[in-house]
């Protein structure tokens, strides 16, 4: 069901309240995502429209020397703006896809998008804040706040060594133009590599915590299994016996062209496209099969945007004989790890990166 938040084009409603909107597979054929196409996701309802003027950015904590506040005009003056292409995407993404079926917002693949985002680095402002050696956490809470006492905020945490990375921004323009509202206006916290929630939307406050942050959306909300993805990032003070924090995002790609059940000329030239993405090393490889995976041939990579971003693939084959024909295409990426073919089943329906397959009809 399509559906036009205001600022938005026609995304496809998953909820209502709180908003969770997804983009639609057309808009992932251009390898940056169009800002009013892009997907929204909140846990909570409440949300405020800030006043540039208005908003303040505290900036405190246990393990902060010297807590700070800052204007809009403050952040974007008073430290050095960087720009970077990175993938945001929700751990669910796809999670409507499991199989058996796990609860939570039934999302397709379109729960991501790629952006240009430009903002200031989240260590500088924390060097002016004066971190203290103790600290273990950086965490962050928005201005959207719950509707009934009883849902937790949504407060989110990434360790300090992460926090410390270049990469790592407080953003405030995406695509060249100040963020949407729908994702975050007028500030947003940006960690490259790791999945979008910890890319907490109207930042307000930041806290350098001497101690791991508990609360709801740390433990029991985004937890794997240990031991079974190769997830390489660690949150070492999150971690339990048994669980840990989802870090960053496993290799994976989308097929944007053909779309499934299409119908297709033989002896015409058929594009096969998509994108391909993961947590941070770089696309090595996109390998497409034409027949249903029993062969692989090396995909022909389009420009590179960086480590962050999507990284376009195509293929062009001409089918010789008509009737189903199944497409596939599987990713790897720079450290090796490439996009399973079994499912790799969790509680929360987190880190979907099942290849593929579309059948389209030769006719
Ligand atoms: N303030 C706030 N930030 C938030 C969330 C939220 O509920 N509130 N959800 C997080 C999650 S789980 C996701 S997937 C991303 C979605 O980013 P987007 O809405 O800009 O696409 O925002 C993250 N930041
Ligand atoms: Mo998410």
């Amino acid at each position: 069901m399509l559906e036009a938040l205001p600022g938005k084009l026609p995304l496809i409603k998953r909820t209502y309240r709180p908003p969770n909107y997804e983009t639609p597979l057309s808009y992932f054929r251009e390898a940056v995502t169009p800002n009013n196409a892009f997907f929204v996701r909140y846990h909570l309802a409440s949300i405020p429209e800030i006043k540039a003027a208005d908003w303040r950015l505290r900036i405190g904590g246990e393990a902060a020397a010297s807590p700070f506040e800052l204007t809009l005009d403050q952040l974007k003056m008073e430290f050095e703006a960087v720009e970077l292409v990175s993938v945001c995407q929700c751990s669910g993404n796809r999670r409507g896809m499991f199989q058996p079926h796990v609860s939570g917002v039934e999302w397709g693949p379109g729960a991501m998008g790629n952006a240009k985002w430009r903002g200031v680095r989240l260590r500088d402002v924390l060097a002016r804040a004066g971190i203290r050696k103790e600290s273990v956490e950086i965490a962050f809470d928005g201005a959207d706040v719950p509707v009934v006492a009883q849902t937790p905020d949504f407060i989110k945490s990434i360790p300090a060594w992460k926090a410390m990375e270049e990469s790592t921004l407080i953003a405030f323009e995406m695509n060249g133009t100040p963020l949407p509202h729908w994702n975050g206006y007028p500030a947003r916290i940006v960690v490259p590599g790791w999945t979008a929630t910890y890319w907490v939307k109207h930042i307000v406050s930041i806290s350098v915590l001497a101690k791991p942050l508990s609360g709801f959306w740390m433990n029991p909300a985004y937890r794997i299994p240990k031991g079974k993805f190769p997830q390489v990032d660690r949150f070492v003070s999150q971690e339990t016996d048994s669980n840990m924090p989802i870090t960053e995002m496993v290799v994976n790609s989308l097929l944007t062209s053909p779309l499934p059940g299409e119908r297709i000329r033989r002896g015409a030239l058929l594009e096969v496209k998509g994108i391909a993405w993961d947590g941070g090393y770089g696309i090595h490889r996109v390998e497409v099969s034409i027949d249903g995976g029993r062969n692989w041939q090396a995909s022909e990579l389009g420009p590179d945007h960086g480590r962050y971003a999507f990284r376009p693939f195509s293929f062009r084959f001409t089918p010789g004989k008509t009737g189903a024909l199944a497409v596939m295409a599987r990713a790897t990426n720079r450290a090796g790890a490439t996009q399973t073919f079994e499912l790799i089943h969790n509680p929360a329906g987190y880190h979907h990166n099942v290849v593929q397959r579309i059948v389209v009809e030769i006719v």
